[in-house]
């Protein structure tokens, strides 16, 4: 039950996911103030494409703010397979969750969008006025035009209703609690798997594609702690990418040798080039969040996947795969 003190009820769909569980580690370890309560929702407590169950777990919890962070996710392979249910399921979650904001006058929602929803053929660095400049990569369209549309959804309540709703735009993501489904998962967890396996199996570790294609990863906490920031902090509607730098971008198979030495792995390294390279790259500049953060540390790429491997090995039993 919410104490009589309590000034702020924050909401975060998604709350079991890789992005939520990282802000509910940190809620969790000291970073709650004083009339703060935060609830972190999975799939379990409201089916969020259901408006009838949307509008429960609103009237349940009557947030005064919300993280919105549920959504139908997968790394490249599985947007694929599934643009029409990328685009169906995250329309309809996204579309109920900000009505039952707005209908429960949330003060304020920050919602998340990626860095893979801008358009393919652009301009480097890319920056958050770019976001409608043209289609996105073929490989995630569905995902992508959803995401688009929650930037027209803040604007739009807003415009009409003075609506707080703004949107972060986060790069790739890893840590633990990632997913690690190898069909379905991003390209980190997946290698981080795969090499599980390859070393346990005394097999090759199989990287897909030609490791050329590059990314900007930032450390799910890393992200955790900027999301609590903008909660707080950030007032403008209009999106902020929420991203290590530039300089930071690394490609694919260097991605794979940080897993690779992380994991004390010493077998062979193949390029199956008969799997897609997906989007070559997707330059973000982290220039916004450098005006609001220019002190904000990340944590160093090498030391941030050594510490997703090693929780992954100790829990490997529990991990999602
Ligand atoms: P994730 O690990 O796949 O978690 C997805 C979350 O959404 C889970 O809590 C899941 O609940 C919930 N969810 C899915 N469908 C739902 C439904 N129909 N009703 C209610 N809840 C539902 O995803 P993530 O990586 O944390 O992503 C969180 C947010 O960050 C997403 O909006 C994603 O688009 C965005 N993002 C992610 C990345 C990345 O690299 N991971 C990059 C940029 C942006 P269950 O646990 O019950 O399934
Ligand atoms: O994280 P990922 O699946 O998605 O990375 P994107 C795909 C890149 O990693 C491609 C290579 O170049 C793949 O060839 N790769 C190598 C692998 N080995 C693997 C592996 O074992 N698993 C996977 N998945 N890839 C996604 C978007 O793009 O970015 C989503 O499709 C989402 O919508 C996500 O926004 C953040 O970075 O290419």
């Amino acid at each position: 039950m919410a104490s009589d003190r309590t000034e702020l009820r924050i909401l975060v769909t998604g709350g079991s996911g890789l992005v939520g569980r990282a802000i509910e580690r940190l809620v969790k370890g000291g970073e709650r103030r004083d009339g703060e309560e935060w609830t972190f929702l999975s799939s379990k407590d409201a089916d969020l494409t259901n408006v009838d169950e949307t509008r429960a777990v609103f009237k349940r919890y009557r947030p005064t703010h919300v993280i919105h962070l549920a959504a139908m996710v997968g790394g490249l392979f599985r947007n694929m397979k599934y643009n029409l249910d990328f685009w169906r399921l995250n329309i309809h979650i996204n579309d109920n969750v900000l009505q039952m904001a707005h209908e429960h006058a949330v003060a304020k929602v920050i919602s998340c969008l990626s860095t893979c929803i801008f358009p393919d053929q652009t301009t480097y660095p890319i920056d958050e006025s770019m976001i409608h400049n043209g289609p996105p990569h073929s490989s995630n369209f569905g995902y992508s035009y959803a995401k688009r549309m929650i930037d027209i959804q803040n604007r739009a309540y807003h415009q009409q209703h003075g609506s707080r709703f703004s949107a972060v735009i986060p790069t790739n993501v890893f840590g633990m609690d990632d997913n690690f489904n190898i069909e379905e998962g991003h390209v980190l967890p997946g290698l981080i798997h795969k090499t599980y396996l390859a070393k346990m199996n005394g097999t090759p570790l199989v990287v897909w594609g030609s490791g050329k294609p590059r990314r900007q990863f930032i450390y799910s906490l890393d992200l955790a702690r900027l999301f609590i920031w903008v909660l707080r902090e950030y007032e403008e509607i209009e999106p902020i990418i929420l991203s290590v730098g530039e300089e930071e971008e690394v490609s694919i198979k260097e991605a794979a040798e940080s897993i690779v030495s992380a994991m004390g792995f010493e077998g062979e390294v193949i390029f199956d080039t008969s799997k897609s390279d997906g989007q070559y790259k997707k330059t973000a500049s982290n220039g916004k969040l450098r005006k609001y953060l220019p002190h904000f540390q990340f944590t160093p790429f090498n030391q941030a996947i050594k510490e997703t491997c090693d929780w992954f090995v100790a829990n490997y039993k529990v991990a999602r795969k």
